[in-house]
C-alpha cells in the first residue's frame, strides 16, 4: 500500500469548536492510525485476518472505553473525544473501529450501566487494557433487524442459569473472552448475561468468505446447555431498551466513524486528482472530476457539523435515539456515496489494494446494514417526526 499521506479536511474550521484535550486525542489517535494501522490493514483485509498486536495499542489511546470512568480503567474523556477517537480507527479501517466499537460500547458500556459492582470490578479493567477482548450477541439467524423475536432463552435452575440459542453476525465472537448475550427468561423478558470462553457447551465458530469488513473477525456464539453462573446477570435493567440503549452509543461512535472513512477516501481522491495526468493535464482540471471532489467536501462538511452537535447534545445528555439514528443513517450513507465517487477518480487504480478507498467501499457495505440498517433507522425517523410506527 502506498505511504499513508493523509491530511484531514476541515472546511468550516470545525477545530475551533473543539477544546485542546479533544484535539490532542484527535492528534494521538491520527499519529498512531499512521504508524500502526495503515502499513498492515491492507495485507490484513487481504489475510481475513484482525490484527491482534493492536489491541494493546488501541488500548493506550483510549479507544477501550473512552468515556468509561478512570475508576475501571477507562479514559474518562467526553463524548466528542469518544467520536474523533472513532473517527481516526475508521479512517483507518472499519473493521479496526467495530472492535473497538465493539468493546466500549456493547461489551464495556452495558457492564459499566447494568451490571453491579463486582461485574465492574471484574471485567472493566481488563476489558479497558485489552487483556480480555469482548463481543455482544444480539442478533441471531432469524432475528436481524427485529431483534424483540429472539428465541434465545434460559431457565433458572436453582444455583445457575441454563441458556440455549444461536447468535450469528457477531463482532470478534472468534478471539472474545467474554460475550454480553442478550436471552430471554421463562417470561420472555430480555437479560443481559455475561458468557465466557470455557464454559461448557458454549462454541464461537468463525465466519468465512465475507467480502467486506474483512480486517474484521465474525463469528457465531452457540449455546449447548450453557451453566451459567447467577452471577453472570446484568442486574440493574432488563427489557428490550437494554440492548438497545447499547446501540445508541456505539451507532453514536459510528456516526463518526464513517466521517473518517470518507474523508480518507476524499483525500486521497483529491491528491491524485492533482498528480494524475490525463490530456496533457492534472485530472482535477476536469469540470467533471471537480464536481465529484466539491460534492463531496460539501457532504463531509455537513457530516462534521452535524455530527459535532449530536455530540455536544449527548455531553449535555439531552440526545435522543432518534437523533442519533439521522446521524449514523446519514454519515455512512455520505461515505459509502464518497468511496463510489473517489474510487472513479482513480480510475482503474482505485479497484486495487495501493489505495485504501476500495477496502473502505467494501467495509461500509457492513457499517451500512449492522448496528440498525438504512432502512430501519430511516423508519425510526419517521416514527419520531409523525408519531406513527411502522414496526407493528
Ligand atoms: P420497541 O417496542 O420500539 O422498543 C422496545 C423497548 O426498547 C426501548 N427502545 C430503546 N431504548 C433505548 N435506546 C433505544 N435506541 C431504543 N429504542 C427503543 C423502547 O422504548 C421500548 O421500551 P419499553 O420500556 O417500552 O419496553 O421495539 P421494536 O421491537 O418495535 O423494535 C424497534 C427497532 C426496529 C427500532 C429496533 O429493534 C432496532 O433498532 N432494530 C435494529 C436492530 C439492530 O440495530 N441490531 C444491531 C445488532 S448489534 C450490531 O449490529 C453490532 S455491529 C458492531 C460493530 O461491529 O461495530
Ligand atoms: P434483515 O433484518 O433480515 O433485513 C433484510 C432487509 O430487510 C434489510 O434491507 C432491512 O432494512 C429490511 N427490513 C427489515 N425489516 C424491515 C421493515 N420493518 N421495514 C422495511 N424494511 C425492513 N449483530 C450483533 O448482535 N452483534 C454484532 O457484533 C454484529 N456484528 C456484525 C458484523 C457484521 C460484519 C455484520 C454484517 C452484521 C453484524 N451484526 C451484529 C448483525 C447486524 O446488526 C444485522 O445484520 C442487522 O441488524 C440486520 O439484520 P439482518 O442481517 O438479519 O437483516
Amino acid at each position: 500500500m502506498k505511504p499513508d499521506l493523509f491530511q484531514a479536511p476541515d472546511y468550516y474550521n470545525l477545530d475551533e469548536l473543539l477544546t485542546e484535550e479533544h484535539k490532542l486525542v484527535r492528534d494521538a489517535a491520527r499519529d498512531w492510525v499512521k504508524r500502526e494501522v495503515s502499513p498492515i490493514i491492507e495485507d490484513y483485509a487481504q489475510k481475513a485476518e484482525f490484527p491482534t498486536q493492536i489491541i494493546s495499542g488501541l488500548a493506550e489511546i483510549g479507544a477501550f472505553g473512552p468515556y468509561i470512568p478512570l475508576e475501571y480503567g477507562g479514559a474518562g474523556l467526553d463524548q466528542i473525544s469518544y467520536g474523533l477517537i472513532m473517527q481516526e480507527i475508521e479512517r483507518g479501517d472499519s473493521g479496526v473501529r467495530s472492535t473497538a466499537s465493539v468493546q466500549s460500547s456493547l461489551v464495556m458500556y452495558p457492564i459499566w450501566k447494568y451490571g453491579n459492582e463486582a461485574q465492574r470490578q471484574k471485567y472493566l479493567p481488563k476489558l479497558a487494557s485489552g487483556e480480555w477482548m469482548g463481543c455482544f450477541g444480539l442478533t441471531e439467524p432469524d432475528h436481524g433487524s427485529n431483534p424483540g423475536g429472539m428465541v434465545t432463552n434460559f431457565k433458572d435452575m436453582g444455583d445457575h442459569y441454563l441458556l440455549n440459542g444461536a447468535k450469528m453476525w457477531i463482532s470478534n465472537a472468534p478471539f472474545a473472552q467474554v460475550a454480553v448475550v442478550w436471552a430471554k427468561d421463562e417470561s420472555g423478558r430480555v437479560h443481559g448475561l455475561i458468557v465466557e470462553r470455557g464454559m461448557e457447551g458454549f462454541s464461537t465458530p468463525e465466519t468465512h468468505n465475507k467480502w467486506s469488513l474483512r480486517a474484521s473477525a465474525t463469528g457465531e456464539l452457540i449455546f449447548d446447555n450453557v451453566k451459567v453462573p447467577k452471577e453472570n446477570l446484568l442486574p440493574n435493567k432488563s427489557g428490550l431498551g437494554a440492548p438497545l440503549g447499547c446501540l445508541d452509543s456505539a451507532r453514536y461512535g459510528i456516526a463518526w466513524g464513517a466521517i473518517g472513512a470518507a474523508m480518507d477516501c476524499y483525500d486521497t481522491a483529491l491528491r491524485y486528482s492533482k498528480e494524475r495526468m490525463q490530456f496533457g493535464k492534472p485530472i482535477g482540471q476536469f469540470q467533471l472530476q471537480q464536481k465529484k471532489l466539491a460534492e463531496m467536501i460539501t457532504e463531509i462538511t455537513k457530516a462534521q457539523l452535524l455530527t459535532w452537535r449530536l455530540g455536544v447534545l449527548r455531553n449535555e445528555g439531552k440526545a435522543t435515539s432518534a437523533q442519533i439514528s439521522m446521524a449514523k443513517r446519514n454519515n455512512v450513507d455520505m461515505a459509502i456515496n464518497i468511496a463510489r465517487e473517489a474510487r472513479q477518480i482513480l480510475g482503474g487504480m482505485g479497484i486495487t489494494g495501493e489505495y485504501s478507498i476500495m477496502r473502505h467501499s467494501m467495509n461500509l457495505e457492513s457499517v451500512i446494514t449492522y448496528e440498525g440498517t438504512h432502512d430501519i433507522h430511516l423508519l425510526i425517523t419517521g416514527l419520531d417526526i409523525t408519531g406513527l410506527n411502522a414496526f407493528k
